[in-house]
């Protein structure tokens, strides 16, 4: 059987990766409809060899389709409802529908049953989250997770293609001795780092930090899991790290939590300090799997342990996870008409 898929938002970074993966992964496409804002209709990419011309969204774009891929942005917000209308089930990485109780907050490792209680709409989480949820499940459901502190080190195209130009003019402009001028970073982010991703919120904590808490006891059922984040752009092409300490209610050693890692799907450990193996963004980007690596017993405290987690957020922290998603309503039959 195939599925009739409309991607929107098919020309930005994780739009096209979207493309990728349905091809990749051989996911039964029928009809492929590629959309995105005016400004860029009209463009032609690829899929499996033919081309498709981008079409500007309208609520038409999802006529006759089963499956709505939205890449994130505002798009979903202006477009789901009428998606759902015209039978499509939504999946969206924005995060407009992300802590709405009637919508479930997936990642196919850890919660895949919360598809089947979708209403139309099944949210994708943001990047950072995605890798560390990942990283925590069989850590809670072996021990129980008291508390997390976690600090991530995000990769500039978090911020799309843009992200990108700007860290490469940027380098360039310093190296020469030049300015650099800031336009979708708060600040220069060559040869530097900053502690600011997304506006602030409450207690003068990000939104992107907000995000690692409130989505990942959302994902994993639990809002006794104690959560605190400091997010930090640097001045990586792509893929996000992470260095997370967990407080656990049982013991875990590192040699067990090492087994609970290296058994559960979609992670892979890469420890081997005296060998100089551990994950990093320049080796993990355009893969699919979460990188666990650095893993030690926390020795300031009884039950604790330290871990570094590296994952491609375009792929795991968007595109993949969202295919995944599309596969499990495959899987489930979960479709609306
Ligand atoms: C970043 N995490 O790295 C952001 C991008 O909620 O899906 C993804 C924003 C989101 O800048």
């Amino acid at each position: 059987e195939q599925y009739n898929v409309v991607i929107v938002g098919a020309a930005g970074a994780v739009g096209q990766e979207l493309i990728r993966i349905l091809e990749e992964r051989n996911f039964p496409v029928g009809e492929l409809r590629l959309c995105a804002t005016t400004r860029s209709a009209g463009k032609e990419m690829l899929f499996r060899g033919k081309p498709y011309i981008v079409e500007a969204t309208t609520p038409d774009s999802f006529q006759g389709m089963d499956i709505a891929l939205f890449a994130g942005g505002a798009a979903s917000k202006e477009f789901g409802p009428a998606a759902v209308e015209r039978g499509a089930v939504v999946i969206d990485n924005s995060s407009n529908f992300r802590m709405d109780p009637a919508v479930p907050l997936v990642v196919p490792e850890v919660n895949p049953e919360d598809v089947k209680w979708h209403k139309g709409i099944i949210a994708n989480p943001n990047c950072s989250t995605i890798q560390m949820v990942v990283a925590l499940k069989p850590i809670h459901d072996a021990a129980r997770i008291k508390r997390v502190v976690v600090a991530t080190y995000q990769a500039v195209s978090g911020a799309g293609r843009e992200g990108i130009d700007e860290l490469v003019s940027q380098t360039g402009d310093v190296l020469a001795g030049g300015e650099a001028s800031p336009k979708v970073f708060q600040y220069q982010i060559a040869f530097n780092l900053i502690p600011h991703i997304d506006v602030f919120m409450d207690m003068d904590y990000t939104k992107e930090e907000w995000k690692m808490v409130r989505e990942t006891q959302k994902i994993l059922h639990d809002d006794s899991v104690a959560i605190t984040a400091t997010t930090v752009r640097v001045p990586v092409y792509r893929s996000h790290s992470e260095a997370i300490n967990i407080e656990t209610e049982k013991k875990v050693t590192a040699a067990e939590a090492k087994k609970l890692f290296e058994e559960f799907p979609g992670i892979i450990v890469l420890d081997d300090p005296a060998n100089k193996k551990y994950p990093m963004p320049l080796f993990t980007s355009n893969l699919d799997e979460v990188f666990i690596g650095r893993i030690r017993e926390d020795n300031s405290i009884p039950n604790g342990l330290n871990i570094w987690v590296v994952a491609d957020q375009i792929r795991k922290g968007a595109a993949t996870n969202a295919v995944q998603i599309a596969e499990l309503v495959v899987k489930y039959g979960s479709f609306l008409k």
